[in-house]
This record gives structure tokens, C-alpha cells and sequence, in this order.
């Protein structure tokens, strides 16, 4: 071997132990980051709520199994957690929707809080024909994880109760917050959005069901407060403008009210027409959970009806409004922007 193709080997040697060590597309895929998105890789996910208890953060989804061309095909409820926003756990499922018996279908988004010492589980289904369209379901289980029963054996929100709706899915995206003087109060709904007390037993709504629709409300309310401030955090729809769903906010100085629309706080999620948000502050810092159909799994491509839930800094401005969240792969495994 002469000099020459001694050097050209040595180089060629060194170009092939570069490429080795870069991270190609596939790989960064099979390896990603802990805390990067999608969270969840080996299940389509959908509709995340997070309820922080202790020094765990538990994660209730949708579990999304449609097929083909399929809209939706959602049959049970999964929970995971995490210590660190990095490592998760799988606790699997929490509840069918056929554990609901006067319910037939549709396990749609959920929400879990804690109440003296119990979990109660809040959800949409859809009901039975003896209360058509959409219904709002009540669980209870002594642990994060369950096992949930159904705490009712009846829905707790049927679509009668909300006669201004004119769609048979009005009643869905239970949200769930108990405010300072202990009072829980519930939100839902699709295109109306409506707010109530619930009884301190936590199955029964409590006086008057009142709307509070926010501009280019769709769907997936969320209830949060920070300091004095109370946020309501939804799945916004500016049907004139946008084909998919974004996520908008209005806050309040009061649960009752008045609520300021706030302007958007996302974008849409990559591929899907819904986004979902789910707010949660854990060990010191505030994260907003929402979902894309950017997950491939084997030959199952992302789709309205496969989902994947995930996660990001969420920081506020000093007059208490949310700075715009950019949706990254990076997620939550990078720090958050100064
Ligand atoms: O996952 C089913 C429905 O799609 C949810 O209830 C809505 O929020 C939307 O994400």
C-alpha cells in the first residue's frame, strides 16, 4: 500500500466512525431523549389530564385504537406517572368504558381529582338510548391508579340537561377544579362551554348549570388558578380562519367570572384536527400537556383517531398571561426557555 492509499484509507476509516456516531433519523426515533415527545411511543394516546399527588405526576389519556380510516375508537382509559417529567410509568388501564353500564361506547376525555382522601374520575362516554348523545360519567377509586368504579351506576350529565346545544356531543371534555373555599366545581362541552357546582359528594351537580362559551370555544376546557388569577385553557376553533384546532385561554378573577378572553396560547398539533390541553404545576415548575398525530407506529400512521400525547414548559408573563408555547420534539427534555 502505498502513502497515498494509506492516508485515503485512514480517512475513509474515520468518515464511516463519524457516521456511526451521528444520530440518524431512525435512530433518534428508537432512542429519544427522556422527556421528549411524543411521551408515550408503543400506544396512540389522546386527551392527557395530569393530576399531581405527592411527588408523582399521573397522566390519565384517551387510549386511541382506530383503524384504517376510522374516526375515533376509543375503549378504555390508561395512566402513567413520573417522579421527574423524564421517566414514566406504565400503570396501564384504569377503566372501560363498558365498566360504565348504561354507557355504549366512546371512551372520550377525562379528568381525575383528588377529594378527601378519594380519586374521582370524570369522563365522556357515550350514553345508552334512553338518554341519547353524549353523557358525562363519574368514577371513584381509593388510589391514583384504581381500581375506578363506576360512583353513579348513571351519568351524572346527560345531553337533556344542556337543551341550547343542537348536536348530540355536546356534553363531553369533563374538567374538574376545587377552588379555595372547597367548593369542586365541573366544565364541559363542545361549541358551549358550561360551568356547576358539584355537591360535596362529588356525583350531583349543585344548583344551576351556567354557560360561559369563550370566543372560538371547541372543546376540551381546562380549569387551573395561579396566584389570584383563575385560567380557562380550551381547544379553540376559528372556523373561518383555521382547519385544525389551536388551544386558546381566558382568565378571571373569580371561578363565577367574568372571564377575558386571552388569545391563543398554540398552535395546532402537528396532523391532527384536535389538540386537547391539560395544565398542571409539579415540583416548582408548569407544564402543558396537549396531543399531535405525529406518531408512526409500525405500519399505523398518525390520524385524527391516533394520537399522542405530549409535553411542555409552560411559563406565564409578570401580569399573569401565558407566553405563547411552541410545540417541540424536544419537549420537556431540554430546560425551559429563558
Ligand atoms: O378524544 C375524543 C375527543 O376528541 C375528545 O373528547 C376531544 O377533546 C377531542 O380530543
Amino acid at each position: 500500500m502505498n502513502n497515498r492509499t494509506s492516508q485515503a484509507t485512514r480517512f475513509m476509516s474515520m468518515l464511516l466512525l463519524v457516521a456511526a456516531m451521528l444520530p440518524t433519523a431512525s435512530n433518534a426515533q428508537s432512542n429519544p431523549a427522556p422527556g421528549s415527545n411524543p411521551l408515550f411511543r408503543d400506544k396512540f394516546t389522546a386527551d392527557p389530564a395530569p393530576l399531581v399527588v405527592g411527588d408523582r405526576l399521573y397522566l390519565y389519556v384517551g387510549h386511541d385504537e382506530a383503524q384504517r380510516d376510522e374516526m375515533f375508537n376509543m375503549r378504555e382509559w390508561l395512566v402513567y406517572s413520573t417522579g421527574d417529567m423524564k421517566t414514566w410509568t406504565d400503570h396501564g388501564p384504569i377503566m372501560k368504558v363498558a365498566d360504565f353500564k348504561w354507557a355504549k361506547a366512546d371512551a372520550w376525555a377525562a379528568q381525575a381529582i383528588e377529594k378527601s382522601g378519594r380519586f374521582w374520575f370524570y369522563a365522556a362516554v357515550e350514553h345508552d338510548d334512553t338518554h341519547p348523545g353524549k353523557a358525562i360519567a363519574v368514577a371513584v377509586a381509593d388510589t391514583p391508579t384504581g381500581p375506578f368504579v363506576d360512583a353513579k351506576g348513571s351519568a351524572l350529565i346527560t345531553n337533556e340537561m344542556t337543551p341550547k346545544g343542537t348536536h348530540s356531543w355536546e356534553d363531553i371534555d369533563p374538567t374538574v377544579f376545587t377552588d379555595d373555599d372547597g367548593t369542586t366545581w365541573i366544565a364541559w362541552g363542545n361549541r358551549q362551554c358550561y360551568i356547576a357546582r358539584l355537591k360535596p359528594n362529588m356525583i350531583e351537580i349543585d344548583g344551576p348549570i351556567t354557560e360561559i362559551t369563550p370566543p372560538h370555544f371547541e372543546e376540551g376546557p381546562w380549569l387551573h388558578k395561579r396566584g389570584a388569577t383563575y385560567y380557562l385553557t380550551y381547544a379553540s376553533l376559528d372556523r373561518a380562519k383555521h382547519r385544525d384546532e389551536k388551544v386558546s385561554y381566558a382568565t378571571a378573577p373569580s371561578i363565577r367570572g367574568p372571564w377575558t378572553y386571552r388569545g391563543e396560547l398554540t398552535g395546532s398539533g402537528k396532523y391532527s384536527f384536535t389538540i386537547h390541553p391539560g395544565i398542571a404545576q409539579f415540583k416548582g415548575n408548569w407544564y402543558l400537556f396537549l396531543h399531535n398525530a405525529a406518531l408512526a407506529i409500525g405500519d399505523q400512521n398518525g390520524a385524527i383517531g391516533r394520537r399522542a400525547v405530549t409535553v411542555e414548559h409552560l411559563q406565564y408573563n409578570a401580569d399573569g398571561t401565558m407566553k405563547p408555547v411552541v410545540q417541540t420534539q424536544a419537549g420537556v427534555s431540554v430546560p425551559a426557555a429563558r
